[in-house]
Protein backbone atom coordinates (compact mmCIF):
# COMPACT_ATOMS: atom_id res chain seq x y z
CA UNK A 1 0.00 0.00 0.00
CA UNK A 2 1.26 3.56 -1.00
CA UNK A 3 1.02 6.19 1.83
CA UNK A 4 -1.10 8.09 -1.10
CA UNK A 5 -3.57 5.61 -1.79
CA UNK A 6 -7.25 6.47 -1.38
CA UNK A 7 -8.89 4.43 1.59
CA UNK A 8 -12.00 4.31 1.95
CA UNK A 9 -13.15 3.18 5.62
CA UNK A 10 -17.00 2.26 5.83
CA UNK A 11 -18.07 2.53 9.19
CA UNK A 12 -15.81 5.36 10.24
CA UNK A 13 -17.64 6.57 13.24
CA UNK A 14 -17.91 3.04 15.37
CA UNK A 15 -15.06 1.13 17.30
CA UNK A 16 -13.32 -0.08 15.02
CA UNK A 17 -13.82 2.05 11.98
CA UNK A 18 -12.87 4.82 14.31
CA UNK A 19 -9.73 2.91 15.67
CA UNK A 20 -8.62 2.20 12.06
CA UNK A 21 -8.65 5.67 10.77
CA UNK A 22 -7.25 6.83 13.87
CA UNK A 23 -3.92 4.32 12.88
CA UNK A 24 -4.07 4.87 9.52
CA UNK A 25 -3.84 8.72 9.94
CA UNK A 26 -0.68 8.29 12.55
CA UNK A 27 0.69 6.14 10.10
CA UNK A 28 1.01 8.74 7.62
CA UNK A 29 -1.82 7.57 5.39
CA UNK A 30 -3.07 10.78 3.81
CA UNK A 31 -5.86 9.69 1.41
CA UNK A 32 -9.13 8.65 3.66
CA UNK A 33 -12.04 8.57 2.71
CA UNK A 34 -15.47 8.51 4.69
CA UNK A 35 -18.84 9.37 4.97
CA UNK A 36 -21.36 10.27 7.00
CA UNK A 37 -24.64 8.13 6.99
CA UNK A 38 -26.55 11.06 6.19
CA UNK A 39 -24.16 11.27 3.44
CA UNK A 40 -24.39 7.53 2.50
CA UNK A 41 -26.80 4.77 3.14
CA UNK A 42 -24.55 1.88 3.13
CA UNK A 43 -28.08 -0.18 3.11
CA UNK A 44 -28.87 1.24 -0.21
CA UNK A 45 -27.26 -0.78 -3.36
CA UNK A 46 -27.92 2.48 -5.81
CA UNK A 47 -26.10 5.13 -3.34
CA UNK A 48 -23.19 3.22 -2.57
CA UNK A 49 -22.62 2.05 -6.59
CA UNK A 50 -22.74 5.78 -7.12
CA UNK A 51 -20.34 6.57 -4.23
CA UNK A 52 -17.87 4.26 -5.80
CA UNK A 53 -17.97 5.45 -9.04
CA UNK A 54 -17.64 8.85 -7.42
CA UNK A 55 -15.02 8.22 -4.87
CA UNK A 56 -12.75 5.98 -6.71
CA UNK A 57 -11.75 4.33 -3.51
CA UNK A 58 -8.18 1.51 -4.63
CA UNK A 59 -8.57 0.11 -0.66
CA UNK A 60 -11.86 -0.40 1.13
CA UNK A 61 -11.86 -1.62 4.98
CA UNK A 62 -15.34 -3.05 5.73
CA UNK A 63 -15.79 -2.05 9.31
CA UNK A 64 -19.56 -0.80 8.92
CA UNK A 65 -21.76 -3.55 10.65
CA UNK A 66 -24.92 -3.40 12.66
CA UNK A 67 -23.59 -4.87 16.17
CA UNK A 68 -24.71 -5.55 19.48
CA UNK A 69 -24.07 -7.42 22.80
CA UNK A 70 -25.72 -10.37 23.66
CA UNK A 71 -29.66 -9.37 24.22
CA UNK A 72 -29.48 -7.46 20.99
CA UNK A 73 -28.78 -10.02 18.86
CA UNK A 74 -30.90 -12.44 20.36
CA UNK A 75 -33.46 -10.02 20.09
CA UNK A 76 -33.38 -8.31 16.73
CA UNK A 77 -32.32 -11.58 14.18
CA UNK A 78 -34.22 -10.20 11.63
CA UNK A 79 -32.12 -6.34 12.00
CA UNK A 80 -28.76 -8.35 12.23
CA UNK A 81 -29.12 -10.77 9.77
CA UNK A 82 -30.79 -8.53 7.08
CA UNK A 83 -28.67 -5.08 7.90
CA UNK A 84 -25.24 -6.84 7.19
CA UNK A 85 -26.18 -8.89 4.63
CA UNK A 86 -27.45 -5.62 2.78
CA UNK A 87 -24.35 -3.28 3.73
CA UNK A 88 -21.60 -5.99 3.12
CA UNK A 89 -23.60 -7.29 -0.21
CA UNK A 90 -23.21 -3.50 -1.49
CA UNK A 91 -19.83 -2.30 -0.40
CA UNK A 92 -18.11 -5.90 -1.66
CA UNK A 93 -19.96 -6.60 -5.11
CA UNK A 94 -19.71 -2.19 -5.34
CA UNK A 95 -15.47 -2.36 -4.94
CA UNK A 96 -15.53 -5.15 -7.54
CA UNK A 97 -17.69 -3.09 -9.89
CA UNK A 98 -14.94 -0.21 -9.35
CA UNK A 99 -12.11 -1.80 -9.41
CA UNK A 100 -10.82 -1.41 -6.11
CA UNK A 101 -7.14 -3.37 -5.52
CA UNK A 102 -7.52 -4.63 -2.43
CA UNK A 103 -10.85 -4.86 0.51
CA UNK A 104 -10.37 -5.96 4.09
CA UNK A 105 -13.79 -7.67 5.31
CA UNK A 106 -13.76 -7.54 9.43
CA UNK A 107 -15.71 -10.67 10.55
CA UNK A 108 -16.27 -11.92 14.58
CA UNK A 109 -15.33 -14.70 16.39
CA UNK A 110 -18.68 -15.98 16.67
CA UNK A 111 -18.76 -17.28 13.13
CA UNK A 112 -17.19 -20.11 14.35
CA UNK A 113 -19.94 -23.50 16.01
CA UNK A 114 -20.69 -23.10 19.61
CA UNK A 115 -18.49 -26.44 20.91
CA UNK A 116 -15.56 -25.42 18.87
CA UNK A 117 -12.51 -26.76 20.20
CA UNK A 118 -10.44 -24.19 21.95
CA UNK A 119 -8.22 -22.10 21.08
CA UNK A 120 -10.70 -21.99 17.62
CA UNK A 121 -8.59 -21.87 14.91
CA UNK A 122 -9.40 -20.55 11.68
CA UNK A 123 -10.41 -24.26 9.55
CA UNK A 124 -13.44 -25.03 12.99
CA UNK A 125 -15.49 -22.69 10.45
CA UNK A 126 -18.37 -24.59 9.57
CA UNK A 127 -17.54 -27.53 10.84
CA UNK A 128 -20.57 -27.15 13.56
CA UNK A 129 -23.50 -25.72 14.92
CA UNK A 130 -23.32 -21.98 15.69
CA UNK A 131 -24.26 -20.43 19.29
CA UNK A 132 -28.17 -19.55 18.64
CA UNK A 133 -27.90 -15.91 20.68
CA UNK A 134 -26.58 -14.65 17.80
CA UNK A 135 -26.83 -17.36 14.91
CA UNK A 136 -28.31 -14.78 12.45
CA UNK A 137 -25.59 -12.35 13.03
CA UNK A 138 -23.08 -15.17 12.45
CA UNK A 139 -24.36 -16.01 9.05
CA UNK A 140 -24.61 -12.68 7.88
CA UNK A 141 -20.75 -12.86 9.04
CA UNK A 142 -19.94 -15.97 7.10
CA UNK A 143 -22.27 -14.84 3.90
CA UNK A 144 -19.49 -12.38 3.75
CA UNK A 145 -16.59 -14.28 4.09
CA UNK A 146 -17.74 -16.34 1.16
CA UNK A 147 -18.36 -13.31 -1.17
CA UNK A 148 -15.12 -12.11 -0.34
CA UNK A 149 -13.33 -15.76 -0.96
CA UNK A 150 -15.45 -16.13 -4.25
CA UNK A 151 -14.95 -12.62 -5.66
CA UNK A 152 -11.16 -14.01 -5.38
CA UNK A 153 -11.37 -17.72 -6.75
CA UNK A 154 -13.85 -16.09 -9.67
CA UNK A 155 -12.15 -12.76 -10.37
CA UNK A 156 -8.69 -13.06 -8.20
CA UNK A 157 -9.50 -10.10 -6.40
CA UNK A 158 -7.49 -9.40 -2.82
CA UNK A 159 -10.45 -9.22 -0.37
CA UNK A 160 -8.96 -10.37 2.54
CA UNK A 161 -10.82 -11.32 5.92
CA UNK A 162 -10.30 -10.30 9.86
CA UNK A 163 -11.96 -12.72 12.30
CA UNK A 164 -11.84 -10.46 15.82
CA UNK A 165 -12.14 -11.61 19.42
CA UNK A 166 -14.57 -9.79 21.65
CA UNK A 167 -13.20 -5.98 21.05
CA UNK A 168 -13.66 -3.33 23.50
CA UNK A 169 -12.15 0.55 23.59
CA UNK A 170 -12.83 4.34 23.13
CA UNK A 171 -16.21 4.45 20.69
CA UNK A 172 -17.66 1.76 22.01
CA UNK A 173 -21.61 1.58 22.58
CA UNK A 174 -21.70 1.78 26.29
CA UNK A 175 -25.91 1.56 26.82
CA UNK A 176 -26.77 -1.01 29.20
CA UNK A 177 -29.71 -2.86 27.02
CA UNK A 178 -28.03 -3.18 23.37
CA UNK A 179 -23.82 -3.23 24.16
CA UNK A 180 -21.49 -5.89 25.28
CA UNK A 181 -20.59 -7.28 28.09
CA UNK A 182 -17.26 -4.95 29.16
CA UNK A 183 -18.94 -1.37 28.40
CA UNK A 184 -22.04 -2.31 30.34
CA UNK A 185 -19.87 -3.58 33.23
CA UNK A 186 -17.59 -0.40 33.17
CA UNK A 187 -21.05 1.68 33.52
CA UNK A 188 -22.76 -0.21 35.77
CA UNK A 189 -19.89 -0.44 38.14
CA UNK A 190 -19.29 3.40 37.47
CA UNK A 191 -22.97 3.86 38.37
CA UNK A 192 -23.02 1.86 41.28
CA UNK A 193 -19.64 3.63 42.98
CA UNK A 194 -21.15 6.81 42.23
CA UNK A 195 -24.72 6.81 43.35
CA UNK A 196 -23.26 4.43 46.74
CA UNK A 197 -24.85 1.21 45.59
CA UNK A 198 -23.98 -1.86 47.32
CA UNK A 199 -24.64 -4.41 44.50
CA UNK A 200 -24.34 -4.57 40.78
CA UNK A 201 -26.31 -6.98 38.75
CA UNK A 202 -24.19 -9.28 35.80
CA UNK A 203 -26.20 -11.03 33.25
CA UNK A 204 -25.46 -15.05 33.46
CA UNK A 205 -23.30 -16.98 35.60
CA UNK A 206 -19.87 -15.33 35.38
CA UNK A 207 -18.51 -18.48 34.18
CA UNK A 208 -18.67 -18.32 30.24
CA UNK A 209 -15.02 -16.92 28.87
CA UNK A 210 -14.20 -14.24 27.07
CA UNK A 211 -10.80 -13.13 25.01
CA UNK A 212 -10.91 -9.31 25.02
CA UNK A 213 -8.69 -7.19 22.39
CA UNK A 214 -8.47 -3.29 22.62
CA UNK A 215 -9.67 -1.85 19.32
CA UNK A 216 -6.27 0.26 19.01
CA UNK A 217 -4.16 -3.42 19.12
CA UNK A 218 -7.30 -4.37 16.10
CA UNK A 219 -6.40 -1.01 14.06
CA UNK A 220 -2.68 -1.94 14.32
CA UNK A 221 -3.54 -5.47 12.76
CA UNK A 222 -5.81 -4.94 10.00
CA UNK A 223 -3.37 -2.17 8.91
CA UNK A 224 -0.58 -4.93 9.39
CA UNK A 225 -2.92 -6.78 7.37
CA UNK A 226 -3.76 -4.73 4.58
CA UNK A 227 0.12 -3.77 3.83
CA UNK A 228 1.00 -8.08 4.59
CA UNK A 229 -1.53 -10.00 3.98
CA UNK A 230 -3.02 -11.24 0.58
CA UNK A 231 -4.52 -14.33 1.21
CA UNK A 232 -8.68 -14.96 0.87
CA UNK A 233 -8.39 -17.38 4.19
CA UNK A 234 -9.69 -15.98 6.90
CA UNK A 235 -7.39 -15.19 9.88
CA UNK A 236 -7.79 -14.59 13.50
CA UNK A 237 -6.87 -11.82 15.62
CA UNK A 238 -7.34 -11.93 19.02
CA UNK A 239 -4.81 -11.88 22.16
CA UNK A 240 -4.63 -15.49 23.08
CA UNK A 241 -5.73 -15.13 26.35
CA UNK A 242 -9.15 -15.49 28.13
CA UNK A 243 -11.14 -14.31 31.19
CA UNK A 244 -14.05 -15.61 32.75
CA UNK A 245 -16.90 -13.19 33.24
CA UNK A 246 -16.44 -13.23 36.82
CA UNK A 247 -12.55 -12.09 36.64
CA UNK A 248 -13.51 -9.92 33.84
CA UNK A 249 -15.96 -7.64 36.37
CA UNK A 250 -13.70 -8.17 39.25
CA UNK A 251 -11.29 -6.67 37.53
CA UNK A 252 -13.46 -3.69 35.96
CA UNK A 253 -14.62 -3.07 39.71
CA UNK A 254 -11.20 -2.85 40.92
CA UNK A 255 -10.09 -0.10 38.14
CA UNK A 256 -13.52 1.75 38.63
CA UNK A 257 -12.71 1.52 42.34
CA UNK A 258 -16.28 -0.19 42.74
CA UNK A 259 -15.68 -2.70 46.48
CA UNK A 260 -19.45 -3.40 46.33
CA UNK A 261 -21.14 -7.07 45.88
CA UNK A 262 -21.68 -8.81 42.62
CA UNK A 263 -24.81 -10.34 41.73
CA UNK A 264 -25.20 -13.07 39.30
CA UNK A 265 -28.59 -13.13 37.01
CA UNK A 266 -29.11 -16.74 35.45
CA UNK A 267 -32.04 -15.85 33.87
CA UNK A 268 -29.85 -13.73 31.88
CA UNK A 269 -28.55 -16.00 29.07
CA UNK A 270 -24.69 -16.90 28.67
CA UNK A 271 -24.24 -17.44 25.23
CA UNK A 272 -21.37 -19.47 24.11
CA UNK A 273 -19.35 -21.10 26.93
CA UNK A 274 -15.68 -19.92 25.52
CA UNK A 275 -14.27 -17.65 22.45
CA UNK A 276 -10.79 -18.32 22.64
CA UNK A 277 -9.24 -17.92 19.19
CA UNK A 278 -6.21 -19.25 18.20
CA UNK A 279 -3.88 -16.75 16.85
CA UNK A 280 -0.70 -18.15 15.76
CA UNK A 281 -1.03 -17.74 12.13
CA UNK A 282 -1.08 -13.89 12.55
CA UNK A 283 1.84 -14.10 15.37
CA UNK A 284 3.74 -16.29 12.65
CA UNK A 285 3.38 -13.62 10.52
CA UNK A 286 5.24 -10.91 12.86
CA UNK A 287 2.07 -9.19 14.88
CA UNK A 288 0.97 -9.26 18.18
CA UNK A 289 -0.83 -7.17 20.62
CA UNK A 290 1.09 -4.78 22.85
CA UNK A 291 -1.96 -3.32 25.24
CA UNK A 292 -2.53 -5.78 28.33
CA UNK A 293 -6.56 -6.35 29.90
CA UNK A 294 -6.00 -3.89 32.79
CA UNK A 295 -4.38 -0.99 31.06
CA UNK A 296 -7.11 -1.21 28.03
CA UNK A 297 -9.62 -1.03 30.67
CA UNK A 298 -8.26 1.71 32.53
CA UNK A 299 -7.96 3.91 29.59
CA UNK A 300 -11.55 3.07 28.40
CA UNK A 301 -12.65 4.08 31.40
CA UNK A 302 -10.80 7.23 31.18
CA UNK A 303 -12.53 7.63 27.55
CA UNK A 304 -15.77 6.59 29.18
CA UNK A 305 -15.74 9.27 31.77
CA UNK A 306 -14.60 11.64 29.85
CA UNK A 307 -16.94 11.41 26.39
CA UNK A 308 -19.92 9.26 27.55
CA UNK A 309 -20.86 10.85 30.93
CA UNK A 310 -20.09 14.56 30.09
CA UNK A 311 -22.40 15.27 27.89
CA UNK A 312 -24.76 13.78 29.90
CA UNK A 313 -24.00 15.74 32.77
CA UNK A 314 -24.17 18.82 30.61
CA UNK A 315 -27.62 18.21 28.95
O1 LIG B 1 -20.44 -9.32 25.24
P1 LIG B 1 -21.68 -10.10 25.22
O2 LIG B 1 -22.96 -9.32 25.18
O3 LIG B 1 -21.73 -11.04 23.96
O4 LIG B 1 -21.76 -11.06 26.51
P2 LIG B 1 -21.11 -12.45 23.50
C1 LIG B 1 -20.71 -11.85 26.94
C2 LIG B 1 -21.06 -12.54 28.23
O5 LIG B 1 -21.16 -11.56 29.27
C3 LIG B 1 -22.39 -13.31 28.26
C4 LIG B 1 -22.33 -11.77 30.05
O6 LIG B 1 -22.19 -14.50 28.98
C5 LIG B 1 -23.30 -12.35 29.03
O7 LIG B 1 -24.37 -13.02 29.68
N1 LIG B 1 -22.76 -10.52 30.69
C6 LIG B 1 -22.75 -10.28 32.02
C7 LIG B 1 -23.22 -9.41 30.08
N2 LIG B 1 -23.26 -9.08 32.30
C8 LIG B 1 -23.55 -8.50 31.12
C9 LIG B 1 -24.08 -7.23 30.77
O8 LIG B 1 -24.41 -6.39 31.61
N3 LIG B 1 -24.22 -6.97 29.43
C10 LIG B 1 -23.87 -7.89 28.46
N4 LIG B 1 -24.02 -7.54 27.17
N5 LIG B 1 -23.40 -9.12 28.78
C11 LIG B 1 -21.48 -11.33 21.22
C12 LIG B 1 -22.37 -11.59 20.04
O9 LIG B 1 -21.57 -12.44 22.01
O10 LIG B 1 -20.13 -11.18 20.88
C13 LIG B 1 -22.07 -10.75 18.89
O11 LIG B 1 -23.72 -11.52 20.45
C14 LIG B 1 -20.59 -10.55 18.65
O12 LIG B 1 -22.66 -11.32 17.77
C15 LIG B 1 -19.83 -10.26 19.92
O13 LIG B 1 -20.04 -11.63 18.03
C16 LIG B 1 -18.35 -10.19 19.73
O14 LIG B 1 -19.63 -12.48 23.60
O15 LIG B 1 -21.83 -13.58 24.15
Amino acid sequence: MEKTDKIFVAGHRGLVGSAIVRKLTADGYTNLVVADRKELDLAKESAVAAFFAREKPEIVVLAAAKVGGIKANNDYPVEFLLENVRLQNNVISSAHAHDVRKLLFLGSSCIYPKHAPQPIREDALLTGPLEPTNDAYAIAKIAGIKLCQAYASEYGENYISAMPTNLYGPHDNFDLTSSHVLPALLRKAHEAKTNGAREIVVWGTGQPRREFLHVDDMADACVFLLENYNSPEIINVGCGEDVSIRELVELICDVVGFDGELSFDATKPDGTPRKLLEVSKLKALGWSPKIQLREGIARTYEWFLEHELAPAVAR
